[in-house]
Protein backbone atom coordinates (compact mmCIF):
# COMPACT_ATOMS: atom_id res chain seq x y z
CA UNK A 1 0.00 0.00 0.00
CA UNK A 2 1.51 3.54 -1.00
CA UNK A 3 2.45 5.91 1.80
CA UNK A 4 -0.30 8.22 1.68
CA UNK A 5 1.36 11.90 0.67
CA UNK A 6 0.21 14.66 3.06
CA UNK A 7 -0.13 17.35 0.67
CA UNK A 8 -2.27 15.94 -1.79
CA UNK A 9 -4.36 14.89 0.76
CA UNK A 10 -4.62 17.89 2.00
CA UNK A 11 -5.13 19.54 -1.00
CA UNK A 12 -7.96 17.28 -1.56
CA UNK A 13 -9.64 18.08 1.90
CA UNK A 14 -9.04 21.68 1.41
CA UNK A 15 -11.26 21.41 -2.02
CA UNK A 16 -14.33 19.01 -0.73
CA UNK A 17 -14.39 21.84 2.56
CA UNK A 18 -14.58 24.62 0.04
CA UNK A 19 -17.52 23.08 -1.80
CA UNK A 20 -19.38 22.37 1.46
CA UNK A 21 -19.45 25.32 2.39
CA UNK A 22 -20.68 26.95 -0.60
CA UNK A 23 -23.90 25.61 0.89
CA UNK A 24 -25.66 28.34 3.10
CA UNK A 25 -28.84 29.15 3.94
CA UNK A 26 -27.60 32.91 3.43
CA UNK A 27 -25.54 34.07 0.66
CA UNK A 28 -23.03 36.70 2.45
CA UNK A 29 -22.61 34.14 5.69
CA UNK A 30 -22.15 30.40 6.61
CA UNK A 31 -25.66 29.01 8.13
CA UNK A 32 -26.76 25.31 7.74
CA UNK A 33 -28.70 24.40 10.38
CA UNK A 34 -30.35 20.86 11.33
CA UNK A 35 -33.04 19.10 9.26
CA UNK A 36 -32.90 22.03 6.48
CA UNK A 37 -32.31 21.92 2.39
CA UNK A 38 -28.93 22.80 3.38
CA UNK A 39 -28.76 20.20 5.52
CA UNK A 40 -30.21 17.99 2.85
CA UNK A 41 -27.76 19.44 0.17
CA UNK A 42 -24.96 19.17 1.95
CA UNK A 43 -25.70 15.21 3.17
CA UNK A 44 -26.51 14.25 -0.81
CA UNK A 45 -22.79 16.01 -1.20
CA UNK A 46 -21.21 13.81 1.31
CA UNK A 47 -23.43 10.41 -0.07
CA UNK A 48 -21.48 11.33 -2.79
CA UNK A 49 -18.28 11.57 -1.64
CA UNK A 50 -18.56 8.49 0.26
CA UNK A 51 -19.85 6.64 -2.71
CA UNK A 52 -17.13 7.43 -4.47
CA UNK A 53 -14.85 6.68 -2.25
CA UNK A 54 -16.21 3.37 -2.21
CA UNK A 55 -18.00 2.90 0.74
CA UNK A 56 -21.81 1.88 1.01
CA UNK A 57 -23.88 4.69 2.35
CA UNK A 58 -27.23 4.72 3.90
CA UNK A 59 -28.63 7.31 6.16
CA UNK A 60 -30.35 7.05 9.51
CA UNK A 61 -33.62 8.06 11.58
CA UNK A 62 -32.16 11.10 12.50
CA UNK A 63 -30.50 12.08 9.07
CA UNK A 64 -26.92 10.90 9.58
CA UNK A 65 -25.16 9.91 6.73
CA UNK A 66 -22.96 6.71 7.01
CA UNK A 67 -20.40 5.43 4.77
CA UNK A 68 -19.17 2.21 5.72
CA UNK A 69 -16.80 -0.90 3.90
CA UNK A 70 -15.24 -3.39 6.19
CA UNK A 71 -16.59 -6.39 8.24
CA UNK A 72 -16.65 -6.80 11.62
CA UNK A 73 -16.74 -4.41 14.31
CA UNK A 74 -16.63 -1.06 13.66
CA UNK A 75 -13.94 1.98 13.91
CA UNK A 76 -16.44 4.51 13.52
CA UNK A 77 -14.79 7.96 12.50
CA UNK A 78 -17.32 11.35 12.67
CA UNK A 79 -17.83 14.55 13.04
CA UNK A 80 -20.79 17.31 11.89
CA UNK A 81 -21.68 19.10 9.16
CA UNK A 82 -24.13 21.62 10.94
CA UNK A 83 -22.56 25.19 11.20
CA UNK A 84 -23.30 27.69 13.84
CA UNK A 85 -24.67 30.92 12.39
CA UNK A 86 -21.91 32.98 10.60
CA UNK A 87 -19.66 29.76 10.90
CA UNK A 88 -16.24 28.81 9.88
CA UNK A 89 -16.14 26.36 7.17
CA UNK A 90 -13.36 23.68 9.16
CA UNK A 91 -15.50 23.24 12.09
CA UNK A 92 -17.17 19.88 11.55
CA UNK A 93 -16.59 18.94 8.59
CA UNK A 94 -12.72 18.65 8.42
CA UNK A 95 -13.30 15.57 10.75
CA UNK A 96 -16.34 14.38 8.13
CA UNK A 97 -13.67 15.10 4.93
CA UNK A 98 -11.01 13.45 7.06
CA UNK A 99 -12.67 10.32 7.48
CA UNK A 100 -13.89 9.76 4.10
CA UNK A 101 -10.15 9.84 2.45
CA UNK A 102 -9.11 8.13 5.03
CA UNK A 103 -10.97 5.20 4.61
CA UNK A 104 -10.93 5.60 0.86
CA UNK A 105 -7.08 4.73 1.25
CA UNK A 106 -7.78 1.46 3.02
CA UNK A 107 -10.62 0.91 -0.12
CA UNK A 108 -8.26 1.53 -2.72
CA UNK A 109 -5.70 -0.45 -1.36
CA UNK A 110 -7.42 -3.71 -1.13
CA UNK A 111 -6.28 -4.72 1.68
CA UNK A 112 -9.11 -5.67 4.34
CA UNK A 113 -8.55 -4.59 8.53
CA UNK A 114 -9.23 -6.67 11.16
CA UNK A 115 -12.52 -4.47 11.75
CA UNK A 116 -14.97 -2.39 9.50
CA UNK A 117 -14.95 1.36 9.22
CA UNK A 118 -18.37 4.01 9.41
CA UNK A 119 -17.66 7.23 8.47
CA UNK A 120 -20.57 9.60 10.33
CA UNK A 121 -21.27 13.00 9.01
CA UNK A 122 -23.75 13.97 12.19
CA UNK A 123 -26.10 16.85 11.38
CA UNK A 124 -26.95 18.24 14.73
CA UNK A 125 -24.08 18.76 16.84
CA UNK A 126 -23.87 22.76 17.63
CA UNK A 127 -27.61 22.98 18.29
CA UNK A 128 -27.89 26.26 16.26
CA UNK A 129 -31.69 25.42 15.49
CA UNK A 130 -33.20 23.60 18.34
CA UNK A 131 -32.44 24.11 21.96
CA UNK A 132 -31.67 20.16 21.86
CA UNK A 133 -27.87 19.48 20.35
CA UNK A 134 -25.99 16.39 19.64
CA UNK A 135 -29.21 14.86 19.02
CA UNK A 136 -27.74 12.74 16.04
CA UNK A 137 -24.75 11.55 18.02
CA UNK A 138 -26.79 10.79 21.09
CA UNK A 139 -28.97 8.72 18.59
CA UNK A 140 -26.06 6.41 17.46
CA UNK A 141 -24.88 5.96 21.12
CA UNK A 142 -28.31 4.93 21.96
CA UNK A 143 -29.28 7.54 24.27
CA UNK A 144 -31.68 10.18 22.07
CA UNK A 145 -33.62 12.46 24.34
CA UNK A 146 -37.13 11.99 23.21
CA UNK A 147 -38.50 14.59 25.36
CA UNK A 148 -36.57 17.10 22.63
CA UNK A 149 -38.86 16.17 19.95
CA UNK A 150 -41.41 18.84 20.75
CA UNK A 151 -38.63 21.81 21.25
CA UNK A 152 -39.53 24.09 18.41
CA UNK A 153 -37.16 26.48 16.26
CA UNK A 154 -37.74 30.22 16.10
CA UNK A 155 -40.27 29.62 13.67
CA UNK A 156 -42.23 27.07 15.99
CA UNK A 157 -41.39 23.97 13.98
CA UNK A 158 -40.84 21.22 16.26
CA UNK A 159 -37.57 18.67 16.36
CA UNK A 160 -39.82 15.68 15.68
CA UNK A 161 -42.07 17.73 12.72
CA UNK A 162 -38.74 19.15 11.20
CA UNK A 163 -37.89 14.78 11.46
CA UNK A 164 -40.91 14.19 9.01
CA UNK A 165 -40.36 16.44 6.53
CA UNK A 166 -36.73 15.60 6.33
CA UNK A 167 -38.47 12.16 5.41
CA UNK A 168 -37.66 10.30 8.48
CA UNK A 169 -39.92 8.64 11.07
CA UNK A 170 -39.18 9.57 15.26
CA UNK A 171 -40.49 5.90 15.82
CA UNK A 172 -37.74 4.77 13.79
CA UNK A 173 -34.90 7.05 15.55
CA UNK A 174 -34.12 3.63 17.88
CA UNK A 175 -33.19 1.71 14.88
CA UNK A 176 -29.89 4.90 14.76
CA UNK A 177 -28.19 2.93 17.60
CA UNK A 178 -25.44 0.85 17.35
CA UNK A 179 -25.83 -2.30 18.99
CA UNK A 180 -24.17 -3.46 22.19
CA UNK A 181 -19.73 -4.86 21.33
CA UNK A 182 -20.97 -3.41 17.44
CA UNK A 183 -18.65 0.01 18.10
CA UNK A 184 -15.05 -0.70 18.93
CA UNK A 185 -14.13 2.77 19.04
CA UNK A 186 -14.66 6.31 17.84
CA UNK A 187 -11.89 8.80 16.38
CA UNK A 188 -12.96 12.53 15.55
CA UNK A 189 -10.78 15.10 13.77
CA UNK A 190 -11.61 18.52 14.72
CA UNK A 191 -9.80 21.93 14.20
CA UNK A 192 -8.84 23.01 17.80
CA UNK A 193 -10.76 26.04 17.96
CA UNK A 194 -7.94 27.50 20.60
CA UNK A 195 -4.46 28.81 20.49
CA UNK A 196 -2.71 26.47 22.01
CA UNK A 197 -1.10 24.11 19.33
CA UNK A 198 -0.43 27.29 17.31
CA UNK A 199 1.55 28.97 20.35
CA UNK A 200 3.46 25.88 20.85
CA UNK A 201 4.16 25.44 17.52
CA UNK A 202 2.58 21.73 16.75
CA UNK A 203 0.45 21.09 14.05
CA UNK A 204 -1.58 18.24 16.09
CA UNK A 205 -2.70 17.55 19.09
CA UNK A 206 -4.23 14.57 21.21
CA UNK A 207 -6.95 15.45 23.11
CA UNK A 208 -7.25 13.96 27.14
CA UNK A 209 -10.83 15.08 27.80
CA UNK A 210 -14.08 17.59 26.86
CA UNK A 211 -14.89 19.51 29.37
CA UNK A 212 -19.03 19.32 30.61
CA UNK A 213 -21.30 21.86 29.64
CA UNK A 214 -24.65 23.66 31.02
CA UNK A 215 -27.02 25.79 29.02
CA UNK A 216 -29.26 27.73 30.93
CA UNK A 217 -32.55 29.82 29.49
CA UNK A 218 -32.76 32.85 31.96
CA UNK A 219 -35.89 35.12 32.06
CA UNK A 220 -35.98 38.23 34.21
CA UNK A 221 -39.95 39.98 34.70
CA UNK A 222 -40.10 43.62 35.91
CA UNK A 223 -42.21 46.28 34.20
CA UNK A 224 -42.70 47.60 31.00
CA UNK A 225 -43.30 51.61 31.24
CA UNK A 226 -42.88 54.99 29.53
CA UNK A 227 -39.47 55.85 28.80
CA UNK A 228 -39.61 59.26 29.61
CA UNK A 229 -42.14 59.72 32.67
CA UNK A 230 -40.88 57.07 35.12
CA UNK A 231 -38.46 58.10 37.41
CA UNK A 232 -35.18 56.24 37.59
CA UNK A 233 -35.80 54.95 41.42
CA UNK A 234 -39.34 53.83 40.60
CA UNK A 235 -38.21 51.48 37.68
CA UNK A 236 -38.22 47.38 37.50
CA UNK A 237 -35.76 47.48 34.13
CA UNK A 238 -35.89 43.78 33.42
CA UNK A 239 -32.70 44.98 30.61
CA UNK A 240 -30.64 46.57 33.52
CA UNK A 241 -31.24 43.47 35.73
CA UNK A 242 -30.01 40.89 32.75
CA UNK A 243 -27.07 43.14 32.51
CA UNK A 244 -26.04 43.26 35.97
CA UNK A 245 -26.92 39.25 35.88
CA UNK A 246 -24.37 39.29 32.72
CA UNK A 247 -21.20 40.92 34.67
CA UNK A 248 -22.26 38.58 37.53
CA UNK A 249 -21.54 35.06 35.42
CA UNK A 250 -18.21 36.69 34.25
CA UNK A 251 -17.39 37.59 38.02
CA UNK A 252 -18.38 33.75 38.59
CA UNK A 253 -16.16 32.66 35.64
CA UNK A 254 -12.88 34.78 36.21
CA UNK A 255 -12.87 33.63 40.36
CA UNK A 256 -11.17 30.73 39.12
CA UNK A 257 -9.15 30.89 35.97
CA UNK A 258 -7.18 28.11 37.34
CA UNK A 259 -10.42 25.65 36.78
CA UNK A 260 -10.53 26.65 32.94
CA UNK A 261 -14.51 28.10 33.98
CA UNK A 262 -16.30 30.02 31.74
CA UNK A 263 -19.76 31.79 31.38
CA UNK A 264 -20.89 33.23 28.30
CA UNK A 265 -24.60 34.74 27.42
CA UNK A 266 -24.93 34.29 23.83
CA UNK A 267 -28.47 35.39 23.07
CA UNK A 268 -30.53 38.19 24.87
CA UNK A 269 -33.80 39.86 24.25
CA UNK A 270 -35.62 42.40 25.58
CA UNK A 271 -39.40 43.01 25.09
CA UNK A 272 -41.19 44.88 24.14
CA UNK A 273 -38.42 45.59 22.09
CA UNK A 274 -39.35 49.53 21.70
CA UNK A 275 -36.87 52.06 22.01
CA UNK A 276 -39.14 54.47 24.36
CA UNK A 277 -40.42 51.55 26.58
CA UNK A 278 -38.73 50.33 29.72
CA UNK A 279 -38.37 46.72 29.12
CA UNK A 280 -40.55 44.35 30.65
CA UNK A 281 -39.10 41.39 30.47
CA UNK A 282 -35.34 39.80 28.86
CA UNK A 283 -35.02 36.23 27.89
CA UNK A 284 -30.73 35.25 27.76
CA UNK A 285 -29.03 32.05 27.66
CA UNK A 286 -25.90 31.03 29.35
CA UNK A 287 -23.45 28.83 28.48
CA UNK A 288 -21.32 27.64 31.62
CA UNK A 289 -18.15 25.13 31.46
CA UNK A 290 -15.38 23.98 33.71
CA UNK A 291 -12.71 21.42 33.64
CA UNK A 292 -14.79 19.16 36.19
CA UNK A 293 -18.67 18.46 36.44
CA UNK A 294 -17.63 19.47 40.24
CA UNK A 295 -16.70 22.91 39.27
CA UNK A 296 -19.34 23.93 36.67
CA UNK A 297 -21.85 23.07 38.63
CA UNK A 298 -20.35 24.89 41.92
CA UNK A 299 -19.95 28.06 39.51
CA UNK A 300 -23.71 27.57 37.69
CA UNK A 301 -25.25 27.43 41.63
CA UNK A 302 -23.21 30.63 42.27
CA UNK A 303 -24.65 32.52 38.98
CA UNK A 304 -28.05 31.58 39.99
CA UNK A 305 -27.94 32.76 43.60
CA UNK A 306 -26.24 35.86 42.52
CA UNK A 307 -28.80 36.71 39.72
CA UNK A 308 -31.20 36.19 42.59
CA UNK A 309 -29.59 38.61 44.63
CA UNK A 310 -29.93 41.07 41.90
CA UNK A 311 -33.18 40.17 41.01
CA UNK A 312 -34.58 40.65 45.00
CA UNK A 313 -32.72 44.43 45.16
CA UNK A 314 -34.48 45.60 41.93
CA UNK A 315 -37.66 44.03 42.45
CA UNK A 316 -37.18 41.49 39.63
CA UNK A 317 -38.68 38.00 39.20
CA UNK A 318 -36.11 36.07 37.92
CA UNK A 319 -36.77 32.39 36.46
CA UNK A 320 -34.00 29.48 35.61
CA UNK A 321 -34.30 26.44 32.66
CA UNK A 322 -31.71 24.56 32.16
CA UNK A 323 -32.14 23.28 28.38
CA UNK A 324 -28.67 21.22 28.07
CA UNK A 325 -25.94 19.60 30.18
CA UNK A 326 -23.51 17.28 29.07
CA UNK A 327 -20.70 15.92 31.72
CA UNK A 328 -16.95 16.19 31.18
CA UNK A 329 -15.93 13.20 29.16
CA UNK A 330 -12.63 12.01 28.78
CA UNK A 331 -10.44 10.24 25.61
CA UNK A 332 -9.50 6.78 26.10
CA UNK A 333 -5.98 6.63 27.49
CA UNK A 334 -5.41 3.37 25.07
CA UNK A 335 -6.45 5.28 21.96
CA UNK A 336 -4.48 8.62 23.22
CA UNK A 337 -1.48 6.42 22.96
CA UNK A 338 -2.19 5.38 19.91
CA UNK A 339 -2.65 8.54 18.38
CA UNK A 340 0.06 9.78 19.96
CA UNK A 341 2.20 7.30 18.22
CA UNK A 342 0.42 7.79 14.92
CA UNK A 343 1.09 12.09 15.03
CA UNK A 344 4.75 11.12 16.04
CA UNK A 345 4.45 8.34 12.40
CA UNK A 346 4.14 11.53 10.26
CA UNK A 347 6.91 13.37 11.87
CA UNK A 348 5.65 15.45 14.81
CA UNK A 349 5.13 15.05 18.97
CA UNK A 350 1.93 14.98 19.97
CA UNK A 351 0.72 17.50 22.59
CA UNK A 352 -1.74 16.13 24.88
CA UNK A 353 -4.26 18.89 25.65
CA UNK A 354 -8.04 19.32 27.07
CA UNK A 355 -11.25 20.42 25.07
CA UNK A 356 -12.66 23.54 25.23
CA UNK A 357 -15.78 23.11 23.32
CA UNK A 358 -17.84 20.16 22.89
CA UNK A 359 -18.19 17.51 20.00
CA UNK A 360 -19.99 14.20 19.17
CA UNK A 361 -16.24 12.34 20.65
CA UNK A 362 -18.35 13.49 23.98
CA UNK A 363 -21.62 11.68 23.60
CA UNK A 364 -19.96 8.34 21.39
CA UNK A 365 -17.50 7.86 24.23
CA UNK A 366 -20.78 7.00 26.37
CA UNK A 367 -20.59 3.90 23.48
CA UNK A 368 -17.45 3.00 22.95
CA UNK A 369 -13.32 3.94 23.50
CA UNK A 370 -13.06 7.56 21.98
CA UNK A 371 -10.58 9.81 20.84
CA UNK A 372 -9.97 13.18 19.05
CA UNK A 373 -7.15 14.34 16.90
CA UNK A 374 -6.65 18.06 17.14
CA UNK A 375 -5.34 20.46 14.06
CA UNK A 376 -3.94 23.23 14.73
CA UNK A 377 -6.38 26.37 13.55
CA UNK A 378 -5.18 30.04 13.01
CA UNK A 379 -5.65 32.42 15.95
CA UNK A 380 -7.21 29.95 17.28
CA UNK A 381 -10.20 31.25 15.49
CA UNK A 382 -13.37 29.22 15.73
CA UNK A 383 -17.27 29.74 15.04
CA UNK A 384 -16.06 32.62 13.00
CA UNK A 385 -15.56 33.32 8.93
CA UNK A 386 -12.11 33.78 9.60
CA UNK A 387 -11.20 30.30 11.21
CA UNK A 388 -8.76 29.00 9.34
CA UNK A 389 -6.94 25.27 8.90
CA UNK A 390 -3.76 24.85 6.40
CA UNK A 391 -3.77 22.67 3.56
CA UNK A 392 -0.63 20.90 5.28
CA UNK A 393 -1.65 20.37 8.72
CA UNK A 394 -4.92 19.16 7.55
CA UNK A 395 -2.85 16.77 5.28
CA UNK A 396 -0.30 15.91 8.59
CA UNK A 397 -3.54 15.17 10.51
CA UNK A 398 -5.59 12.88 7.41
CA UNK A 399 -1.90 10.80 7.31
CA UNK A 400 -1.81 10.76 11.19
CA UNK A 401 -5.71 9.55 11.15
CA UNK A 402 -4.25 6.69 8.48
CA UNK A 403 -2.01 5.54 10.79
CA UNK A 404 -4.10 5.74 13.48
CA UNK A 405 -6.49 3.16 11.47
CA UNK A 406 -3.17 0.82 11.18
CA UNK A 407 -2.43 1.00 14.20
CA UNK A 408 -5.90 0.43 15.89
CA UNK A 409 -6.25 -2.81 17.88
CA UNK A 410 -10.24 -3.36 18.29
CA UNK A 411 -9.57 -6.28 21.39
CA UNK A 412 -7.26 -4.35 23.42
CA UNK A 413 -8.51 -0.72 23.58
CA UNK A 414 -10.38 -0.21 27.15
O1 LIG B 1 -20.47 24.75 21.65
C1 LIG B 1 -19.56 23.99 21.40
O2 LIG B 1 -18.67 23.83 22.19
C2 LIG B 1 -19.54 23.21 20.11
O3 LIG B 1 -18.90 23.99 19.15
N1 LIG B 1 -20.86 22.88 19.69
MN1 LIG C 1 -17.48 21.21 15.97
MN1 LIG D 1 -18.78 24.34 16.74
Amino acid sequence: MSAPDPQTLGSRAEAMIAELATISAEPGRLVRLYLTPEHRRAADLVARWMREAGLAVSEDALGTVRGRCGEGRRLIIGSHIDTVIDAGRYDGPLGVVAGILAAEHFVRAGRPLPFGIDVLAFGDEEGSRFASTYSSSMACAGGFEHETLPFADQKGITLGDALQAYGKNPADIPTAAYKPGEAAGYIEVHIEQGPILEAKGRPLGVVSGIVGQSRMRIVVTGEAGHAGTVPMNLRHDALLGAAEMAVALEAVARKHPEDGTVGTVGRIEASPGAVNIIPGRVEFTVDLRSLTDRLRLTALAEFQTQAQRIATARGLKVAFELFHEVPTALMSPALQDTLAQSIIGVGHEPLRLPSGAGHDAQIMARLCPAAMLFVRCRGGISHNPAEFASVPDMGLAIAALIGFIERFKPEIVK
